[in-house]
């Protein structure tokens, strides 16, 4: 019903976007919302026996479990606990930062003892002026920790990544010529102005992001003996990232700098697919933030509008588990659609932005699976999303659930920071 009268709604955002973009997206996908088909969605509040959940304690013991195992076996699959001899060493701090405006701390987190193998640099920024514990935003970076500001204190990063010589890789290592080349994206002085720290990681340090049957980054790691890759409900590179986030919020709880009870995690695109995916399996992170996080992400798959299930296990067949490859072409019969990724972050904070020119991302499908999980969120006591209706671009709504649809294409813009901090500030105001 409240589907129904949606299909209506916000006229005005739906053709702001079906013209200003369609042609800057990969072809031959669907981007005309009066071929979005006719879906039925499971209701997350009705349990796999067909009984209604009409109460908190029914949601927390019984469904949000039922739903949790579904996207692990079926989408994204399950990960291991951290090995016990994990280990954390500061590498360096640097008190006088940024001119003095910052605190700068980089630390490795060892995920075994073999400190040759896997293991990441976490880099931290914290307002030299703190003087309790910070709360904070924690988010992957695609290209290395030295590409999020130019400050020449961040140690460059030696780990593998994706070709991209606008970002100075050369042979898949970065240069000093890719020092800052992010720092768009990262509003690291606001951030800090405002009060709160930002930590970020190299999302290949956990596990670098091309197929390789899982022989590097954190995967073999867990293997049982004999074992040569994950099964088909083991996880994929995605989960291995959202796990790789918990290992940082596994070091915050070990800082005293830190107030790790005041963690929003953020990311844009297949990490906002990411920090959705940790933000639900780990709830010591307050705040979750999805920005232009699309297929697999924020939006709905049954909608196929842009980027489809197929189309993305196709291009990148390690980003999901295998049971999720059932799913191509055959959106309706999976057990899940992504509002019940939002639902599993109830009654914790969630932002999901979209960008009017990122059609691929299906902004739409991105706002109705905020708007469908808000039942869950009213279940449980909270405001909500608290609107029927897609948002004017440019035009935040924050309630327990935020939204926004920015003007410009996929991308983190400062627009989004501010968001993401006026939406901090909103739901830590008592802290
Ligand atoms: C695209 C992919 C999207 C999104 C994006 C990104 O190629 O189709 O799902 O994840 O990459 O992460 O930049």
């Amino acid at each position: 019903m409240r589907f129904q009268q949606l299909a209506d709604c916000s006229l005005f955002t739906l053709l702001v976007v079906t013209a200003s973009s369609a042609f800057a997206q990969p072809q031959g996908f669907n981007y005309d919302e009066s071929k979005v088909p006719t879906i039925a969605l499971p209701d997350p509040l009705v349990l796999t026996s067909g009984e209604k959940v009409v109460d908190a304690k029914t949601w927390q013991e019984k469904r949000r479990p039922e739903i949790m195992k579904l996207f692990e076996e079926q989408v994204y699959g399950r990960s291991p606990q951290p090995r016990d001899d994990m280990s954390f060493d500061v590498a360096s701090v640097d008190k006088q930062a940024l001119s003095g405006k910052a605190i700068r701390k980089e630390v490795t987190v060892y995920f075994s003892a073999d400190k040759s193998g896997p293991q990441m640099s976490v880099l931290i920024y914290l307002p030299a002026t703190a003087k309790e514990p910070t709360p904070m935003f924690v988010g992957y970076n695609f290209y290395g920790n030295h590409t999020i500001h130019t400050d020449p204190g961040i140690t460059l990063s030696k780990s593998w990544m994706r070709k991209n010589e606008d970002k100075g890789v050369m042979n898949n290592r970065a240069t000093e010529a890719s020092r800052g080349t992010s720092s768009s994206r990262w509003a690291v002085d606001m951030i800090l102005d405002r009060g709160y720290g930002l930590a970020t990681i190299y999302y290949g340090d956990v596990d670098p992001d091309f197929d390789d049957g899982f022989q590097n980054g954190v995967h073999p790691l867990f293997n049982k003996p004999g074992q040569k890759k994950p099964a088909a409900d083991e996880w994929g590179s995605i989960a291995a990232w959202a796990w790789g986030l918990s290992r940082a919020m596994d070091y915050f709880e070990t800082d005293d700098d830190i107030d790790h009870k005041h963690v929003a995690v953020m990311g844009h695109s297949r990490l906002g697919k990411t920090s959705l995916w940790a933000g639900a399996t780990d709830e010591r992170f307050a705040i979750t933030i999805s920005n232009d996080s699309g297929c697999g992400g924020a939006a709905l798959s049954r909608r196929r509008f842009g980027e489809t299930v197929a189309r993305i296990n196709n291009s990148f067949p390690h980003w999901f588990c295998d049971n999720f490859v059932q799913y191509n072409d055959n959106e309706d019969k999976l057990p899940v659609d992504q509002h019940m990724l939002i639902a599993l972050i109830a009654p914790r904070p969630v932002y999901i932005a979209s960008a009017v020119e990122d059609t691929w991302a299906d902004p739409r499908g991105e706002f109705l699976s905020g708007y469908f999980a808000d039942p869950v969120y009213r279940l449980l006591g909270t405001s909500g999303l608290g609107t029927d209706e897609m948002p004017q671009v440019d035009k935040p709504v924050m309630n327990t659930i935020g939204y926004h649809i920015r003007s410009g294409g996929h991308d983190v813009t400062d627009f989004d920071w501010k968001a993401y901090l006026d939406f901090a500030d909103k739901h830590w105001s008592a802290r």
